[in-house]
């Protein structure tokens, strides 16, 4: 079986926590700082570029506030308004205030009974993934995810390949029987750089960016009841992603391309 694990990233993919979540706790720690900074959902979305909540406040300095990014104790207040932020998001979502997407909890319920390995890699702090899993997640057992790569693990966060190769490490498999999924092009670019299949269901924040390289971009991972819009790639036979789409996808990356009708007729878009 080619595919033996499928790997997820969480913010934008498990759930749509940037503008509602990440964005909101990032001002109130601003706010409570007594700093005058504020994130409107534009800026948020360019400053996005970034991955890394210490790393993409040093860059909203350095772009916008000179007067703090000269500052030699930036590394320090940056760390303090983290902390102070993580605190602030833990509370957000612990309020049940961020669902998961479509399709995600019945996609990792089927793919856990299919006996497929199912594992982490995200930019985001560890303690955010675990407070997801407790809440937006906890219709899931614990233990669902065999391994959690998360935030400062790795030296270069995404798109550096690192943390990706580090779960792969833990899983102790290559990346041929690994698939990915994503929903931005930095997370497109981490995977690839470590040879992953990789599967994009685009977010708010990342309609429309460069996702070349994945086997295919979805509007979300459907269900039954919603089906997905095919945006790029391959259609897989139903229109909502599965473990046999999964499958689909990852034969066709690894040049084992399946027979099946849908991948030679079906319409460029399949709603
Ligand atoms: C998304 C990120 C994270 C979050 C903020 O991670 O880039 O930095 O925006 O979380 P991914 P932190 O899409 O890889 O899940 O403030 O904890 O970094
Ligand atoms: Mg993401």
């Amino acid at each position: 079986m080619i595919l033996q694990a499928v790997i997820f990233d969480v913010d934008g993919t498990l759930a749509d926590t940037e503008r509602d979540g990440h964005r909101v706790a990032f001002n109130t720690a601003f706010r409570e700082a007594g700093l005058d900074w504020e994130w409107g959902v534009a800026l948020y979305g360019e400053l996005l570029a970034v991955t890394g909540g210490k790393e993409r406040m040093r860059a909203y300095a350095e772009k916008y506030r000179r007067d703090w990014s000269a500052r030699s104790d930036l590394d320090t207040v940056i760390a303090g308004l983290h902390r102070a932020k993580t605190r602030h998001y833990l509370a957000l979502v612990e309020q049940g205030g961020i669902p998961p997407r479509p399709g995600v909890v019945r996609l990792i319920q089927e793919l856990r009974k299919a006996g497929l390995r199912l594992a982490i890699a995200t930019t985001t702090s560890p303690e955010n993934v675990e407070v997801l899993l407790h809440t937006t997640l906890a219709e899931l057992p614990s233990g669902t995810f065999e391994v959690i790569g998360a935030g400062d693990v790795v030296p270069s966060k995404k798109p550096a390949p690192d943390i990706y190769q580090w779960v792969l490490d833990r899983l102790n498999l290559p990346a041929r029987n690994s698939l990915a999924i994503e929903d931005s092009r930095n997370g497109v670019r981490s995977a690839r750089g470590a040879g992953l299949p990789v599967l994009v269901t685009q977010s708010t924040y990342t309609v429309g960016e460069d996702f070349t390289g994945a086997v295919a971009v979805v509007s979300d991972l459907g269900e039954p009841s919603r089906p997905f819009t095919l945006l790029q790639g391959g259609a897989p036979a139903r229109r909502w992603v599965d473990a046999e789409a999964l499958c689909h996808w990852a034969a066709c990356a690894s040049g084992h391309s399946p027979n099946q009708p849908s991948d030679r007729h079906r319409p460029a878009t399949v709603t």
